[in-house]
Parts: structure tokens; C-alpha cells; sequence
């Protein structure tokens, strides 16, 4: 039972709780979201650690006219369930459900949609600069945590509200850690904004000083004392916010509703730039995500009892497969150096910096920084390889073009989670990187069929000294051989798949497939064979440079009536429209059908029902197939 929580159907019901009510409430928020993260797996750790600081901000503030902003999004269940989400709250993450991160069409209360880290500084000052363009007088309020402050755009942001000196609130909420615990020098400086003696000496010595100011002296001491720690921000030498131009207030701890409750009231009423410092503990309430903070960042189902994550057997992770042979490579050639932007555990490398620690660098959520430090790097001498998530490395776009491809720098830019990405939805799918890197001269880009060609591919990357792409899907491998021999691949090179029963040379249709695809189009091919339909599949490996030669030689076929191509990316200016490039170019007119993702940014559910959506199972495009096939051969 949830005796108060199902009396709050907005933040507006918060403003009668008492703040006993309101711990009370804390305690209920965190049951719901424990119980509803072990079914549908999510960001469980950073949601626990901010129910407090979320219930006095909407107990003070006057949602939705006032504006609260959440960096990355993945803290915000408790602001969902409290905005009128309770009861969808069930279907978080799922199809057709609620989405796991605040979206703008889902709530007047999701100011603004998020998934990707270090906006809601940039988004708030819009959004008060806009509001004092029209007149308003609403607050506006950023919650960013000391991970997402190391984003370089948090700093841009900083920067620019000092100078504008507008009415926004900035509150950091500090809990020691990214995702894979401590973030950088900037988390040191943090921690080091502590009470210390001499502080508390000089807080003592500052405030005696203050009240004995004639008249004005009691009042100016009261407001001091209630924003006391904002006093220190006078005596704290190198106050880093103060002097960007923000009243620094904290640390305050986050878990102690009434102080919240008594800064953020002190707070709306002051003008200009404040940041507020909260200090909160991740996964608050939750033993085993306090105890072990990083599993239950982004954890899938898992037994409420035990916090033991429901696994299921299956085949090495693509994430997995990359770990272990960079690991192997990095034996053998010890200049190769790998960097991840804030991602250890995600992209695989944690154990490559256990064992290679001065080889190893984690840049925090930068990942400009990342892929331009690379370019440095490979300047230096040695072999970067940057693991990065597709969906974030959209990040580094101009570091790409213009400090690693334009430098013609050796440089391996591991792209996870490229395609569909399952249950974090559109904010997180990695479909676009095959168009926005299609494009760039001296890049060679490579997409494996599976786990055993990710390590092929990983060795054959080495020998090209040039700047590589690698795009890889998230979640398990097809389960296939993994060969010890890593041998290296000619670039440039497709290979022809066998299909059972089928000849190539004789086959009617030709489908061009890359990564996670060429398994779904082999699929494909053996269920039109027993339609009686002959298709042929090849693996493209390459999508730069592509594989003329072979593409030539199935459109010069007089066989061919239709080609297919097939990727897990965007049509727009993928792997398709490549083929179709080079098919345009050879003054060739045959019929191209082309799989990928529409025009659209697809919605959360599991990988397959997001691959279902795009039409990209193997008995879906077996379908399409055939039907364009019978329209190609009636003309
Ligand atoms: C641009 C970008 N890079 C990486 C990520 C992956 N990511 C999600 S949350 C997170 C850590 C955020 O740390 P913090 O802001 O301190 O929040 P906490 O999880 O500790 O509550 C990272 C690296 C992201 N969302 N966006």
C-alpha cells in the first residue's frame, strides 16, 4: 500500500504534507521504484539518490510554471511518478509505455526531453532568457549531477549565465560519482567543499562581524545564516562557481527534506545566478545499490530480495568480445592506449585499465575531449582506441572530421550500441553514425556479422594505419566460434554468405547486408528459398570504402533483377543509399530495395519489438522481398 503517494497526483498535492508526511513519502517513492525497476530493469541507483531533493524542490517550487530541468533524465522516476504518472509508471521502459527519461510530449512537466548528458544548463538559460523576454517571472531551476558537470557544455553554459546574470538556479547534485565511480578533478574539487575548521572559525568570525553592523546587521545575519553555507563561498578561497559569476550555497545534505525545503524557500528569493550544492548518496534506501552503486546505475530485472540480477544464458556480449581481444592486442602491441568518455564498465575497458592502468584514460562525459585526445595520442606516436557509444559519439562529430580524418590520424573509434538499442529508446539508439560518418574522407568504416569478425575486424584495424570506425550492436553475440587466430582482413573487401541450396551467381536477388543485418538477411534468404524465390547475401564488412568491385559484378549480372540492402541505421544517407550511390555512378538502372530506419526517431520497447517497428525482422523482409521481387520480374 502506498497510504500517501496515491494522494499525489501532481506536485501541487505535495505543498499540504507535513515534513514527516513528506519522509514518509520518500520511503513509498522508493518502494515503487525498486519494485517496478526489478521487473522492467532502468536507472534504479541515480533515482534512488534523488527522491529527496526532488520532493522539496516540488514541494517549493509552483510546477509546471516554475521550470525544473534534469540533466540526463536517468534520476527523474521520482519526478514522473509525482507529476501524474503513477499509475503508467508499470510500463516504464516498455512498448507503448512511459519512457525512461523525461520526453516533452509525454508531460507539460518534462520541460525539456533529455537522455544525453550536460544540457539542462544551456536548456535553463534559454528557457529564462526566454522568460524574460516575454515578461514572466517563473523560476527556472537546473538539477545536474557532478558526472554531467564534467560535460565541457555544463562550463559553456556556466560561463555565459555569469555574464548574463540572469535569475536560474543551478542545483549540483553531488554524489561522488559518474557512472563508474569518481569523475575526474573536478569531483576532488567538489569533495573538498567541505566544513573545515578553519571555515567554521571564519564563519564564526564573519558573522560576529555582521551583526554588529548598526541597524542592518541582524537582518543581513539572518539571511546569512539561512543560506549559511553560501557564507562560506566568501571565505572559501577559489569558490570555481563564485567566480563564473554564481552564488554558491552547500553543501547541503540532500537526503534532509526540511533543510532542503528551508534552502530552496531562502533560495526563490534571491536574484541572479545560484548554485546550490547538494550532497546525496546514489542508490539511498536500496542496500544492494548503496552498496554497490555502479551495477544498479542501469540494471536490468532483478530480485528485489537479493538485488541478484535475473540473467539469462547467452552468448558474449559484442561489448565482451571488444574487451577481450583490444586486451589480447594491447599484449602484443603496447602502444596501443584506450580511452572511454565516463563508459568503463559499459564499453568494456574497465579491464583494460585494471591491467594496463597508464595505458588507460577515462576522460569523464567528454567525449569531444575523448576523440580530439586521441588525435593527440596518434600524434604522439602511439594507437588510440576510443570506445564510445554510437549515440554519444554524435557528440564528437567535428573532433572526428577535423582532428582525426583530416590529420589522417591511426585512430580506432569503437562505436557500441550502434543501431537499435532497445528499452532507453530514442534518445539512445545508435542509428545515425553510418550517415554522419559515411561522409568524411580517409575513414575507413566497418560493421562485423558477428562477435568472432568484431575481433578479425579489431586486428585488421591496426594494419591500416589510418583512421578507423568499428559500429557494433548492443547485447549478445550470435553465439558463433570465436577463432584464436586473429587474422587481418583486406580492406575494402565483402564477403559472399552461403545460402543453402542457393547459387549465387544464378540468384534473381542480391541482398547487401552490414552488421547485425547479415545474419537477419541470411534468415531472410533461406524463408524466400522455400518460397521458391533464389536470393544471395553478402557481407559487406566494409561500408568505406565499399565494395565496388562486387557490387558490380551482381548489378552487371544479367541474373539480377533486384537488389536489396539491409543495415540497422537511418536510410538517409546510410549503407543504402551508398550501394545506391555506387549503382547511379556505374549509369546502372536496377531495381533497389532498401531496409534500414525511416524518416522517424523510433520509440522504447525490447531490441526485437524496436526491430519489428522498423521492419527489420528476417520474416518481415522476406515478405518485402518477395513482394518487389514479383513486381520486378512482371514488368
Ligand atoms: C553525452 C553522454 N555521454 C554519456 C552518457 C552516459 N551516462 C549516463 S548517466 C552518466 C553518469 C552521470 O553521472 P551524474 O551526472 O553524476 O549522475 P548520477 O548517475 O551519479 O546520479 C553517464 C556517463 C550520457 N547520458 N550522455
Amino acid at each position: 500500500m502506498y497510504f500517501i503517494l496515491e494522494r499525489i497526483n501532481s506536485p501541487a498535492d505535495l505543498t499540504q504534507l507535513s515534513i514527516s508526511e513528506m519522509e514518509q513519502l520518500a520511503g513509498e517513492l522508493r518502494r515503487l521504484i525498486v519494485d517496478t525497476v526489478a521487473e522492467n530493469g532502468g536507472h534504479l541507483a541515480s533515482s534512488l539518490g534523488a527522491v529527496e531533493l526532488t520532493l522539496a524542490l516540488y514541494k517549493v517550487f509552483r510546477l509546471p510554471q516554475d521550470k525544473v530541468v534534469w540533466d540526463v533524465g536517468h534520476q527523474a522516476y521520482a519526478h514522473k511518478i509525482l507529476t501524474g504518472r503513477r499509475e503508467r509508471f508499470a510500463t516504464l521502459r516498455r512498448k507503448d509505455g512511459i519512457t525512461g527519461f523525461p520526453r516533452r510530449a509525454e508531460s507539460v512537466y518534462d520541460v525539456f526531453g533529455v537522455g544525453h548528458a550536460s544540457t539542462s544548463v544551456s536548456v535553463a538559460l534559454g528557457l529564462a532568457a526566454a522568460r524574460d523576454i516575454c515578461g514572466r517571472g517563473e523560476h527556472v531551476i537546473a538539477v545536474i549531477g557532478d558526472g554531467a558537470m564534467t560535460g565541457g557544455e555544463v562550463f559553456e553554459a556556466l560561463n555565459h549565465a555569469g555574464e548574463l546574470k540572469k535569475n536560474v538556479i543551478v542545483v549540483l547534485n553531488d554524489n561522488g560519482m559518474s557512472i563508474d565511480g569518481h569523475s575526474g578533478a573536478l569531483s576532488d574539487y567538489l569533495s573538498r567543499l567541505r566544513i573545515t575548521p578553519e571555515y567554521i572559525r571564519a564563519k564564526h568570525e564573519l558573522e560576529g562581524l555582521i551583526k554588529h553592523i548598526p541597524h542592518i546587521g541582524e537582518t543581513v545575519y539572518k539571511t546569512a545564516s539561512l543560506i549559511k553555507e553560501g557564507v562560506k563561498s566568501a571565505i572559501v578561497p577559489g569558490g570555481l562557481f563564485e567566480e563564473l559569476g554564481f552564488r554558491y550555497i552547500g553543501p547541503v545534505d540532500g537526503h534532509n527534506i526540511k533543510l532542503l525545503t528551508e534552502v530552496f524557500d531562502e533560495v526563490r528569493q534571491l536574484d541572479g545566478p545560484i548554485l546550490v550544492h547538494v550532497r546525496t548518496k546514489k542508490g539511498k534506501g536500496y542496500i544492494p545499490a548503496e552498496i554497490e552503486p555502479e551495477k544498479f546505475h542501469g540494471v536490468g530485472p532483478f530480485e528485489v530480495s537479493s538485488g541478484q540480477v535475473k540473467k539469462k544464458a547467452a552468448p558474449p556480449s559484442y561489448t565482451q568480445v571488444f574487451s577481450d581481444t583490444l586486451r589480447e592486442l594491447a599484449r602484443e602491441n603496447r602502444d596501443i592506449v584506450a580511452i572511454t568518455a565516463a563508459m568503463p564498465s559499459g564499453t568494456g575497458l574497465k579491464a583494460f585499465g585494471e591491467e594496463f592502468p597508464e595505458r588507460f584514460f577515462d576522460v569523464g562525459i567528454a567525449e569531444e575531449h575523448a576523440v580530439t585526445l586521441a588525435g593527440g595520442l596518434a600524434a604522439g606516436g602511439v594507437r588510440p582506441v576510443v570506445a564510445i557509444y554510437s549515440t554519444f559519439m554524435q557528440r564528437a562529430y567535428d573532433q572526428i572530421f577535423h582532428d582525426i580524418c583530416l590529420q589522417n590520424l591511426p585512430v580506432l573509434l569503437c562505436l557500441d550500441r550502434a543501431g537499435l538499442v532497445g528499452e532507453d529508446g530514442a534518445t539512445h539508439h545508435g542509428v545515425f553514425d553510418l550517415s554522419y560518418l559515411r561522409n568524411l574522407p580517409n575513414l575507413t568504416i566497418m560493421a562485423p556479422k558477428d562477435e568472432n569478425e568484431l575481433r578479425q575486424m579489431l586486428a585488421a584495424a591496426f594494419s591500416y594505419n589510418s583512421p578507423v570506425a568499428i559500429r557494433y550492436p548492443r547485447g549478445a553475440g550470435l553465439g558463433v566460434e570465436l577463432q584464436k587466430e586473429l587474422q587481418p582482413m583486406e580492406r575494402g573487401k565483402a564477403e559472399r554468405m552461403a545460402v543453402p541450396e542457393v547459387d549465387a551467381a544464378a540468384a534473381p536477388v542480391t541482398i547487401f547486408a552490414v552488421g547485425s543485418q547479415v545474419d537477419s538477411a541470411r534468415q531472410a534468404a533461406v524463408r524466400l528459398k522455400n518460397e521458391g524465390i533464389d536470393a544471395a547475401v553478402v557481407n559487406m564488412r566494409f561500408i568505406k570504402p565499399l565494395d565496388i568491385d562486387t557490387i558490380a559484378s551482381v548489378v552487371n549480372n544479367p541474373a539480377t533483377k533486384l537488389i536489396v540492402t539491409a543495415e540497422e541505421n537511418v536510410l538517409a544517407g546510410g549503407f543504402g543509399s551508398g550501394v545506391l550511390e555506387a549503382i547511379a555512378d556505374m549509369g546502372a538502372n536496377v531495381p533497389v530495395l532498401r531496409f534500414g530506419i525511416g524518416d522517424e526517431f523510433v520509440p522504447n520497447g525490447t531490441q526485437k519489438e524496436e526491430r519489428e517497428y522498423c521492419g527489420l525482422l528476417p520474416e518481415q523482409m522476406a515478405e518485402k522481398i518477395a513482394a518487389r521481387y514479383k513486381k520486378a520480374v512482371e514488368k
